[in-house]
């Protein structure tokens, strides 16, 4: 059993798949802090996690011809300026059960929880391909990681990112070795994986093993035949993963965190909770919420870290106070962001679905009864 070494997990999360592991925080516990605890962080493995020893762990970084390769020791990475920021990380996957309730799709069953918060430490990654001799001249180039998991055919994770977006440094792109101050959880890549914020979870490879500059993006299964967006007409028979492109920077999403859809809250005063993200380093602005399923709206109060311009790399946690009027019998919560480019949800699922229920951002609703 590949999966005998993998390391043992919070018994909070909430397990979607066994082997690989792939696992989401309960929602009330998700936004309980600005901040995910390491062990709720949620987990998305493809493969066995490998256990590596960090005396031997090198990182093959492929230099350009005129360059030079390097092969970096834990230790060599530490001499490069440490850099720390705060991230939050998102599978495309998330709250994909939304969409198999109007049609099937393929893939694992999130609900809202496939997305954490972390302050992320390590080396900027434009800082290492610097000192390998990379410049930013090819514009079109990519850089292309693989991680040291891998199928019973010796097949990596592996992913890709544009060589611009790595080589500016505002983009802070990380080779992270420190997830909250701690070294990176087994789950999360130790001892080194790439934070991308602002980007798609499957971009940040874990227990990263190579680095390299290509004039295309990766060639693995995951880069070229996964983790695309489609129109709602394309099926199986039809699907050209080649005629999409890969999903980079992220829509803007917000999801209710509590109350839970089918609970039952008392009638007065009812705290309303829930997260709020966009892609790209765009701020939430706003956070509109409705209680009579979008008739009327109020706004909700944002909470969490000030964001920089342009890199606001992690979520908003929100909170509205609402009374609910006298002799109402449930209510039908809503919750939709804005982001600072004015982006916004869209009301419902069906004209996002796609087969692979990726991007699934639709108005979050829930319905709870109200106690007599
Ligand atoms: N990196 C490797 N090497 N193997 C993987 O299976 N999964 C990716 C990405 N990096 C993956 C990987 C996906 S799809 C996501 S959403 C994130 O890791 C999840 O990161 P987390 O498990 O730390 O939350
Ligand atoms: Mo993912």
């Amino acid at each position: 059993d590949p999966y005998s070494d993998d390391p043992v997990r919070h018994p909070a999360l909430k397990v979607n798949s066994q082997r690989p592991f792939n696992a989401e925080p309960p929602p009330e516990l998700l936004t309980e802090n600005y901040i995910t605890p390491n062990p709720i962080f949620f987990t998305r493995n493809h493969l066995p996690v490998p256990n590596l020893d960090p005396e031997t762990y090198r990182l093959h970084v492929v230099g350009p011809p005129e360059g030079q390769s390097l092969s970096l020791s834990l230790n060599d990475l530490y001499q490069f300026p440490k850099h720390e920021i705060t991230v939050t990380l998102q599978c495309a996957g998330n709250r994909r059960s939304e969409m198999t309730r109007f049609k099937e799709v393929k893939g694992l069953e999130w609900n809202t929880g496939a997305i954490s918060t972390a302050r992320w430490a390590g080396a900027r990654l434009c800082d290492v391909l610097a000192k390998a001799g990379h410049q930013l001249c090819e514009t079109e180039a990519h850089v292309c990681f693989e991680g040291l998991d891998s199928d019973p055919t010796g097949t990596a994770y592996g992913a890709s990112i544009p060589l611009a977006r790595a080589m500016d440094p505002e983009a802070e792109v990380l080779l992270a070795y420190e997830m909250n101050g701690q070294p990176l959880p087994r789950d999360h890549g130790f001892p080194v994986r790439v934070v991308v914020p602002g980007v798609v979870g499957a971009r940040h490879v874990k227990w990263l093993g190579k680095v390299s500059v290509e004039p295309e993006e990766s060639y693995s299964h995951w880069q070229r035949r996964d983790y695309k967006g489609f129109s709602p007409s394309v099926d199986w028979d039809t699907v050209d993963f080649d005629s999409a492109p890969s999903i980079q920077e992220l829509p803007v999403q917000s999801a209710i965190t509590e109350p839970k859809d089918g609970e039952t809250v008392q009638s007065g005063e009812v705290t309303i909770k829930g997260y709020a993200w966009s892609g790209g380093g765009r701020a939430v602005v706003r956070v509109d919420v409705s209680l009579d399923g979008g008739l009327t709206w109020r706004v909700a109060e944002l909470d969490g870290e000030e964001q920089r311009p342009g890199k606001a790399w992690a979520w908003r946690l929100w909170q509205l106070q609402a009374s609910v009027p006298a002799g109402k019998k449930e209510l039908n919560i809503v919750c939709k962001a804005v982001d600072d480019s004015y982006n916004v949800q869209p009301d419902t699922v069906a004209p996002i679905w796609n087969l692979r229920g990726v991007l699934s951002n639709a108005w979050h609703r829930v319905h709870v009864c109200v106690a007599p």
